[in-house]
C-alpha cells in the first residue's frame, strides 16, 4: 500500500481557517489546551519510558508517542460525562480524560495511589468518576464493551455517547462486525475509532488485511464512516466532532479511521526500528509529528509565541515530575486488595437492574 492510495481515500480537510489570533475557529485559550494536552501525554510518556528503563514498572508498557493528535482532537469534543473505552495503549488517553498525571504515573508503577489502585498497570487505566472505562489487553475486547456502554445509553434515554478506540489490527475480528452490525441495527450512539498506526506488533496493516481502506467497512452495515488525518488534531477533531453530533442528537454510531504512524515499538521490549521496518521509514514519519506541525500552525498564526510555548513546556515537565515523585513514594496495593474489584458486590439473594434499581429477595443467585 501505499501512501497515494491512503492519501486517496482521504478525507480532505481544508487548511485551517485563519482569522486574527484564531485557528479554524477556536480561540487562543482552547488552541493552547489542545497543545498543553499533546505535550503532557509526550513528556509523560518519555518520563514512563525512564522509569520502565530502570526497573521501575513492571509487566508491560505500550508508548503512544506519535498518536497524541487521535486522542485529544477526538476527546476535544466530549462533554465530561461521556464515555472512553480504550485498547492497552492507554495512558494519553487516560490523562486526557482528566485522570491526575500522578494517578496515571502511580498506576504505571503498579501503587496504590494508582487510577485502578496499582492493579491494573499500564495496560489497564480506569475511572468511573471520568468516564474512563478501560484500559483492555486483550485487542478487540472493548469493542463489545463500548456496544454495551452505548445500549446503556440508550436504555437510559440519555444524550451522552462513548467512544470506543481500538487499533487496526482489532478490525478484522469477529468481535468487531458484531458490535457495528448491532450498532447500526440498534442506532446506538458510539463512535468506533480505529487508530491506524500501521502495524499489528510486528504486521504491517497491507500484509494484514485484505481491505486496506478501514472506512469502507462501515458500509456493510450502512454506518456512515470517514477517514481522517490523525497527524493533525485539528483534522481529527472536526470529523470526530461531526460523528459525535450525530450520535448524540440522533442516536447514530460512526467508523472513524484515523491515519497515524507509531514511532516507538510496539512496547518497550521492541527496538523502535526492527525487521519489520527501517530506521529510514521512522524517520520520515516523524517529519509529521502531530506536536511540532501544531506547534508551527500556532506560530504561523501568532497564536503561540516562543515565550508562551516555553512557559507550557516547562509547566508540564513539572507535572510530569511531581507525578513521577508521587508515583516513587506512594505504597504498594495490600494483599487484601487482592480480591476486592473482582466481582460486583450485589445485595445478599438481590439482583441490580440496569438503571441502577436494586431488588432485594430475587431468585436470580438461587
Ligand atoms: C485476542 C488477542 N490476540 C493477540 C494478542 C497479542 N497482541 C497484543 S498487541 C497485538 C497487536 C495489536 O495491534 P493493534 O490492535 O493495531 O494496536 P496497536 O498496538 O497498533 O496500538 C497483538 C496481536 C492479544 N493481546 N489479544
Amino acid at each position: 500500500m501505499t501512501d497515494a492510495r491512503a492519501a486517496e481515500t482521504s478525507r480532505r480537510v481544508e487548511p485551517a481557517r485563519r482569522d486574527g489570533k484564531r485557528l479554524a475557529g477556536l480561540d487562543a485559550e482552547t488552541l493552547h489546551h489542545l497543545l498543553y494536552q499533546m505535550l503532557l501525554g509526550r513528556r509523560f510518556e518519555e518520563k514512563s519510558a525512564e522509569a520502565y528503563a530502570l526497573g521501575k514498572v513492571g509487566g508491560f508498557c505500550h508508548l503512544y508517542i506519535g498518536q497524541e493528535a487521535v486522542t485529544v482532537g477526538a476527546y476535544s469534543v466530549l462533554r465530561p460525562d461521556d464515555y472512553v473505552i480504550a485498547a492497552y495503549r492507554d495512558h494519553v488517553q487516560a490523562l486526557a480524560k482528566g485522570i491526575a498525571p500522578r494517578e496515571v504515573m502511580a498506576e504505571l508503577y503498579g501503587r496504590s495511589g494508582g487510577c485502578s489502585k496499582g492493579k491494573g498497570g499500564s495496560m489497564h487505566m480506569y475511572s468511573a468518576e471520568r468516564r474512563f472505562l478501560g484500559g483492555w489487553g486483550i485487542v478487540g475486547g472493548q469493542i463489545p464493551l463500548g456496544t454495551g456502554v452505548g445500549w446503556a445509553i440508550k436504555y437510559r434515554g440519555e444524550d451522552r455517547v462513548c467512544l470506543c478506540f481500538m487499533g487496526e489490527a482489532a478490525v478484522n475480528q469477529g468481535a468487531f462486525h458484531e458490535s457495528l452490525n448491532m450498532a447500526a441495527l440498534w442506532k446506538l450512539p458510539v463512535i468506533y475509532i480505529v487508530e491506524n498506526n500501521r502495524f499489528g506488533m510486528g504486521t504491517a496493516w497491507e500484509r494484514a488485511s485484505a481491505l486496506y481502506d478501514i472506512a469502507q467497512k462501515g458500509g456493510a452495515y450502512d454506518m456512515p464512516s470517514a477517514t481522517a488525518d490523525g497527524m493533525d488534531v485539528l483534522a481529527v477533531r472536526e470529523v470526530v466532532g461531526e460523528a459525535v453530533e450525530r450520535a448524540r442528537k440522533e442516536s447514530v454510531p460512526s467508523l472513524i479511521e484515523a491515519r497515524c504512524y507509531r514511532f516507538m515499538g510496539h512496547s518497550m521490549s521492541d527496538p523502535v526500528h526492527g525487521v519489520y521496518r527501517t530506521k529510514e521509514q521512522v524517520e520520515e514519519a516523524k517529519e509529521k509529528d502531530p506536536i511540532r506541525i501544531f506547534i508551527d500552525r500556532l506560530k504561523e498564526a501568532e497564536v503561540l509565541s516562543d515565550e508562551a510555548l516555553k512557559k507550557l513546556d516547562e509547566r508540564v515537565r513539572g507535572e510530569v515530575e511531581e507525578a513521577a515523585q508521587f508515583a516513587e513514594g506512594s505504597p504498594e496495593p495490600a494483599p487484601e486488595e487482592l480480591y476486592r474489584d473482582v466481582y460486583a458486590e450485589l445485595p445478599e439473594r438481590g439482583r441490580i437492574f440496569f438503571d441502577g434499581r436494586e431488588e432485594a429477595g430475587g431468585a436470580w443467585r438461587s
